[in-house]
């Protein structure tokens, strides 16, 4: 005994030695993974962003990261609406495998299941701090949500260990913050009450009290309860000390991401900032109004650009700029009129957000998923232009090659070299999704079947690329899909259609409305 006791303080400056050795590694280790901040946008168009070249805006910090980093022409987002999109994006699985995966409501019930594991679960099995800030529209706990209780089913579940969120959009109820399980800001005595079925007795709405609309009027849906002189969809009662303020979310969401990034000096982050703008309802900080000339949505997208810069300088000061893996792109195309009076169709001049595309958000057309995309990482990636097919689907598994992880069978595909400007031809196809119909694109080939149903969708004036027969587009020499060839090339025609069919599964049928189970 005392011989071993003698020996243990002999070696104790040696152990010691070793502890210290294999702390500065494990350091070192984890410092050499990358950052990485996927910046996600709302509704923007590649037209918007001053980059591509397509539109008259302004966008002084976004373009900041397509000349340092790589700026891809043929990115896509899986879907033409925002929850489908995020959904894919973390989860790397496509949506409309998941009939569930579409635009909810603020009350909806968690559309991941605690058990699937998403982006942030894997980042935070190799030792990065996770975080999301921003919209979430990912649907919370069972359905029966108290909102003034922790909220259970959250981001929190889901592998991220710090959220920050707005239950779904800016325009659907509750108008509340919600931070790590907990509504921000409410006080005891006046709880906080959703409801997408009736108003609660009493409560104004949009219809009932149009002298509420002080700040924006509804052009279609938004006509439920009132906050901050904006209609919304869906009624609330109560939690009026919680509710947000729309002109400083983007100042609130910044905050929350810089505060989470902190110095970075600790251990590899993974933030995924998905900012409001420019979503209906359109409400930019006073400091933004009449800056772009073309009413709310130039000015929130200034304000989102704002937020960007912010996020760059951040990075910057501490250090962190070069192995920081910045992703930034948006959920799905743009719209001008999305059910506000707020002069996006009049003022927008001769500025295109939808850069020459056909459609746009709701579409099955170009315009609907197609969106910018920019990858900016000074220590891995050099700055350039990719035409390289890219869905943000890929990003689940090209993410979990660069940390040198299998993952089980599943959409997402291993796109890393195309990620880092290595391959330049990246995927070979891809099914795109939107309101549940599909669309494929093979190559430079654009294919949709034939579906019933309108061909425009009215309120928005957007054409969402239903017709009863089948159309395809050579998107080489026709990236605005002007000229159908589905008439005169019936052998690309039936190959594509049934390259698809094979691509979606036997068991979902292509043609006619697509019955999703
Ligand atoms: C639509 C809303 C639209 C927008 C969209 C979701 C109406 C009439 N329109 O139903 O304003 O909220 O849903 O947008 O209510 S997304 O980008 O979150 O998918
Ligand atoms: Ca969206």
């Amino acid at each position: 005994m005392k011989i071993a006791c003698r020996l243990f303080f002999a070696m104790k400056p040696l152990m010691l030695g070793i502890c210290l050795l294999l702390y500065c590694f494990s350091h070192l280790l984890a410092q050499s993974k990358p950052n990485i901040l996927i910046i996600y946008a709302d509704d923007l168009g590649i037209g918007d962003v001053s980059a591509y070249g397509k539109g008259k805006l302004a966008t002084p910090n976004i373009d900041k990261l397509a000349q340092g980093g790589l700026r891809f022409t043929n990115a896509y987002a899986t879907s033409a609406t925002c929850t489908p999109s995020r959904y894919a994006l973390l989860t790397g699985q496509y949506p409309w495998r998941n009939p569930r995966a579409k635009i909810l409501t603020g009350d909806a019930p968690a559309l991941l299941d605690t058990a699937q594991k998403t982006v942030a679960d894997l980042l935070k099995t190799q030792g990065y701090r996770t975080g999301v800030v921003g919209k979430w529209h990912l649907g919370l706990g069972d359905g029966r949500t108290d909102w003034n209780q922790p909220i259970q089913q959250n981001p929190n579940d889901l592998g991220f260990d710090y959220s920050f969120i707005m239950a779904a959009t800016t325009d659907r109820v509750p108008t509340v913050y919600i931070e790590n399980r907990r509504v921000l800001g409410l006080s005891a005595g006046d709880p906080l009450q959703v409801s997408y079925e009736k108003n609660f007795p009493g409560e104004p709405t949009a219809l009932t009290n149009p002298e509420l609309l002080t700040k924006q009027k509804w052009h279609h849906g938004h006509n439920q309860s009132v906050h901050n002189g904006i209609p919304r969809i869906g009624f609330m009662r109560g939690g009026k000390s919680a509710l947000w303020q729309d002109e400083t979310m983007g100042d609130v969401f910044v905050e929350k991401a810089l505060n989470f990034i902190g110095s970075g000096a600790t251990q590899p982050f993974f933030l995924y900032f998905a900012l409001h703008q420019p979503h209906v309802p359109r409400v930019p900080h006073p400091r933004f109004v009449g800056k772009s000339g073309m009413g709310p949505r130039g000015d929130a997208i200034l304000e989102l650009d704002w937020c960007v810069g912010e996020m760059l300088q951040h990075l910057q000061n501490k250090g962190l700029l070069e192995n920081t893996l910045i992703i930034f792109s948006s959920d799905n195309g743009p719209v001008l009129n999305d059910g506000y009076y707020d002069d996006a169709v009049e003022k927008v001049g001769g500025h295109d957000p939808f850069g020459g595309l056909r459609g746009g958000k709701y579409s099955l057309f170009e315009g609907g998923a197609k969106v910018p995309f920019i990858v900016h990482w000074p220590e891995r990636v050099r700055p350039g232009v990719s035409d390289a097919l890219f869905c943000q689907l890929d990003l689940y598994a090209s993410l979990a090659a660069l940390l040198k992880l299998k993952t089980p069978a599943m959409d997402s595909q291993d796109q890393l070299a195309a990620l880092l400007g290595k391959n330049k031809k990246g995927r070979r196809e891809l099914v795109l999704e939107a309101s549940g119909r599909l669309a494929y694109r093979s190559g430079a080939y654009a294919f949709i079947p034939p579906y019933k149903g309108a061909a425009l969708l009215k309120e928005v004036n957007i054409e969402l690329g239903v017709l009863p027969s089948a159309q395809l587009y050579d998107l080489r020499s026709d990236p605005a899909q002007k000229n159908n060839l589905a008439g005169s090339s019936a052998k690309v025609l039936a190959k594509l259609e049934q390259a698809m069919q094979k691509a979606v599964g036997a068991q979902q049928k292509i043609s006619g409305d697509i019955q999703l189970k």
